[in-house]
């Protein structure tokens, strides 16, 4: 095979490589992509960028990387071929590897890296950041959160950084001389990632999510799930410290046992039980550490009351446990685990109650974006008039509806699959009264959505925004989607009383 990169130090290529030497392509003016080609071009590096929406942001993205000489290329079928004498693709994290940019690339041998790549090579090599990594299907950007705080409550300089938002190239070029960095790593980031070696890390769990990612070039069906686990599994690859996972979950240990990681580094389960050696836990209401204290054989570490943990849901308390692992095993002494978590202000639409009228809570976890997470919303509660639907991503709805079709008064499905999720109803809760919102307005829909849970709600019930699906299909993302839920609620009678 014929390669056509010319560049024999990109393979190893760091900071200081010669990168005016290399034309690099962009893919993608989101977030990430721009904070890549911004880095690049600071390196002196030829950078194409090439985006396929021509919109007003991503215009003023443009003209700001212009003044810094890269050439951007906006508008349908900008992506579609490959400019001549690409050296490098950094790909955004959602561009799936059967896009055209992305195939021709790998067709002719050119790297391609997402942009968690790129930050891993260009950290400088005399302010290298350990990276604390988090993935999972549910609870990432939970348990980066917790981390966070927990480092900061132990007077370490940290950032919470990745899929969280703000792209960890980004950070690595602030002027804060960081200590720790607390990363959020989605699938997508993970699967073009290739050098990390992180630290420590843990995978929270894995449940179908992002099957239309992996299904199309995967093969589909098993082929995709297994692609999404494997490149969860790869964020073990390499740790250096500890490899956290979920003894519920006991995927998540077979993957640290399938991991190459480098000699040292440890296994360490968490667990809402009695924890064993090389275990978080908990005992009565303490979460507690029986892996990193000298003792573990005979006694375990409290760190924290369970009631520091907000909200006080299972599911948190499993994220608090997996930050906690990460925290300590980078020294986090145990007070600071619990005043990080007190500390932490988390951000809405995370099972937060909107208004209480006449005895019927509103609820709204619109950042339930996946089957998984519903459920873990749906076992709070006893008697639910669910509100679901969005983009369900190639995931199946029968599991949640099976399980839960005995405490649903009603269904509200909306959004562009719908069908999935009244599908999964009719097939395991033919009695439970379904309302299918047609309209695709996100307000009046969400209106609708809202007056017909009322009519079915009674005193006790509780109407659950849980939607099971993403939210991109209507709204600009999960909070918009939830914000349009409260607004519906308080223009029912007796809205906005908490
Ligand atoms: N684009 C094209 N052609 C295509 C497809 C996309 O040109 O065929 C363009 C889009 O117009 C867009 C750009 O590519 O301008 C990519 O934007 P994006 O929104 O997909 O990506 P970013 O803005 O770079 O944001 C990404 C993550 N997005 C995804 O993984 C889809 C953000 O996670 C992350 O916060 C950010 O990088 C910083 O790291 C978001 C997310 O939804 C929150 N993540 C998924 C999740 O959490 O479930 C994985």
């Amino acid at each position: 095979m014929t390669s056509t990169n010319p560049l024999a130090w990109l393979p190893a290529a760091d900071r200081y490589s010669p990168w005016r030497e290399a034309s690099v392509v962009v893919a993608g003016l989101g977030t990430s992509g721009f904070a890549a080609a911004d880095a690049l071009l600071e390196l002196g590096a030829r950078v194409i960028v090439l985006d396929d929406l021509d919109s007003d942001e991503n215009r003023d993205k443009a003209t700001l990387l212009e003044h810094l000489d890269a050439v951007v290329r906006l508008g349908p079928g900008s992506s579609a071929t490959m400019p001549k004498a690409t050296d490098l693709v950094i790909t955004s994290p959602g561009w799936r590897p059967d896009y055209p940019l992305l195939a021709q690339a790998t067709a002719q041998d050119v790297p391609i890296w997402g942009d968690i790549e790129l930050a891993w090579r260009l950290m400088h090599p005399d302010r290298i950041v350990p990276w604390l990594g988090v993935t999972g299907t549910n609870g990432k950007t939970t348990t980066t959160q917790m981390l966070d705080s927990m480092l900061r409550a132990a007077g370490l300089k940290s950032a919470a950084v990745g899929n969280i938002g703000r792209p960890v190239i980004e950070a690595i070029n602030d002027e804060v001389p960081y200590d720790v960095f607390a990363v959020e790593l989605s699938s997508f980031q993970l699967h073009w990632a290739h050098s990390l070696e992180l630290h420590s890390a843990v995978v929270l769990n894995v449940h179908a999510d992002h099957l239309e990612w992996y299904g199309p070039w995967a093969g589909g069906g098993d082929a995709a799930m297994d692609g999404y686990r494997a490149d969860k599994a790869r964020i073990y690859h390499n740790v250096r410290h500890s490899c956290v996972y979920n003894v519920a979950e006991p995927v998540t240990e077979k993957m640290v046992e399938q991991a190459e990681v480098i000699e040292g580094a440890r296994a360490i389960g968490f667990t809402l039980g009695i924890p064993s050696v090389s275990m978080m836990g908990v005992v009565d209401d303490l979460l507690v550490d029986r892996a990193f204290v000298e003792q573990r054989r005979d006694s375990a570490l409290p760190l924290a009351n369970v009631s520091d943990v907000h909200p006080n849901a299972p599911h948190n308390i499993e994220n608090a446990l997996a930050a906690a692992g990460l925290a300590r095993s980078f020294g986090v002494p145990g007070p600071a685990v619990a005043q990080g978590l007190r500390d932490l202000k988390l951000g809405g639409h995370r099972i937060a109650t909107v208004a209480t009228i006449d005895g019927v809570k509103w609820v709204d976890d619109s950042k339930a974006t996946n089957p998984h997470a519903a459920n873990s919303s749906m076992r709070a509660f006893e008697s639910i008039v669910w509100i679901a639907g969005g983009q369900t991503k190639g995931t199946s709805f029968d599991e949640l509806v099976q399980t839960h079709a005995s405490k649903l008064r009603a269904a509200i499905v909306l959004g562009i699959d719908r069908q999935v999720v009244a599908e999964a109803l009719h097939r395991y809760a033919p009695d439970v009264p379904l309302i299918v919102i047609d309209r695709t307005d996100p307000t009046t829909a969400m209106d609708e959505a809202v007056q017909a849970a009322a009519a079915f709600a009674e005193s006790g019930d509780t109407v659950l925004l849980a939607p099971g699906g993403a939210s991109k299909d209507m709204w600009p993302g999960y909070a918009a989607r939830g914000d349009d839920f409260a607004a519906a609620v308080a223009k029912l009678p007796g809205g906005g009383t908490r």
